[in-house]
């Protein structure tokens, strides 16, 4: 084969342990330690969700290996060689930069394992990314989104079927499809942020593709700061619902591609408590997790980038 190619595969981070939560979640406050009830609140909801404690490592080393193997199956004339960089925790995104230095990479693509590209998440990941880049001599470019490749909405589409079909056919039309996405403070509005138009446009591709015209979007998962969030919250969504007597609505929650702490506790525990308490019946698609579409959305986008440096 011919020359080596890094591809940084940057993903959010979970704490490697109990004993890490603290630390990992006073790297997310931008080094503001949690107070004791902050920390309290953050492990038990740890402590809650089903599938491991910290599902996301391993569902993020998954998706890096899966990736490694698209791009080895797919180019003969290029060796790409994926390392890991996280956001928040082991091994930072830093760490990944160091690490293609040492394997004598000198040039690389940077890509991260979220679809729709803000400021505040893609343009973050990729800054760090490339300020340590530099310090080493790496030439890289990056993917900035993926929200609309078509293997990515073939995927999310097939997960929409196949969850409807949780409600019976006769009862298809009746469902509310609401799209979801991690909030961000407003204040990315003033910037001309794409993040909320990418997020409508991937929603509505997989209505479109999935012949729904029942759905709408709303934000998950928002900080408690002072400043104000975007909404609607996906809670007060289901509330209002339920008052205009809506009986079924499935989350497909397109702003993240595996199973971790803001799927499986915000959307299975906390919002369907809410549900059941208010009389829906709610479902949520399946993660992409390692999906072999998925795999080949961010082997298709690492090409084409990589055309880019060349
Ligand atoms: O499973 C896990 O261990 C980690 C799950 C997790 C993912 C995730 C993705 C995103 N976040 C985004 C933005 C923010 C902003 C703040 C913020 C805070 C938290 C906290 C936890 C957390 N996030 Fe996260 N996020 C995950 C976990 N996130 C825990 C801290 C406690 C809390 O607020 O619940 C506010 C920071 C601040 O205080 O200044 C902003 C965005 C994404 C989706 C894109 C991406 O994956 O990068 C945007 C997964």
């Amino acid at each position: 084969s011919g020359k080596k190619v890094g591809v940084l595969v940057m993903s959010y981070g979970t704490p490697q342990s109990m004993e890490d939560i603290e630390a990992y979640y006073t790297h997310i406050r931008r080094g503001n330690k949690p107070s004791p009830e902050q920390l309290h609140e953050l492990t038990s909801r740890y402590e809650a969700i089903v599938g491991g404690v910290f599902p996301l490592r391993e569902n993020t080393d998954n998706q890096v290996a899966g990736l490694q193997n698209a791009l080895a199956s797919e180019h003969d004339d290029v060796e790409f060689v994926c390392f890991q960089g996280l956001k928040h925790a082991y091994p930072f995104i830093e760490d990944g930069i160091e690490q293609m230095a040492q394997c004598g990479i000198t040039e690389g693509v940077g890509i991260v394992l979220a679809p729709h590209y803000s400021t505040m998440s893609i343009g973050s990941y990729n800054k760090r990314a490339r300020e340590k880049a530099a310090e080493y001599g790496i030439s890289m470019t990056f993917v900035d989104s993926y929200h609309l490749h078509p293997k990515l909405i073939q995927a999310l589409t097939e997960r929409v079927e196949r969850a409807l079909g949780k409600f019976g056919e006769e009862n298809r039309s009746s469902v509310r499809v609401l799209f979801s996405a991690h909030s961000l403070p407003e204040k990315i509005l003033e910037l001309g942020d794409p993040y909320p138009e990418q997020l409508l446009e991937t929603s509505r591709a997989i209505a479109d593709k999935a012949g729904i015209e029942n759905w709408q979007f709303a934000w998950q998962s928002a900080g408690q700061t002072a400043t104000p969030w975007l909404g609607p919250d996906i809670l007060d969504v289901l509330r209002t619902l339920a008052k205009e007597d809506v009986k079924r609505v499935l989350v497909c929650p397109i702003g993240f591609v595996s199973d971790h702490l803001e799927v499986l506790y915000d959307l299975d525990i906390e919002a369907q408590q809410l549900a059941k308490e208010i009389g829906l019946h709610l479902e949520r698609t399946d993660s992409l997790n390692t999906d072999q579409l998925y795999m080949q959305t961010l082997s298709d986008a690492v090409w084409k980038q990589y055309g880019e440096l060349t």
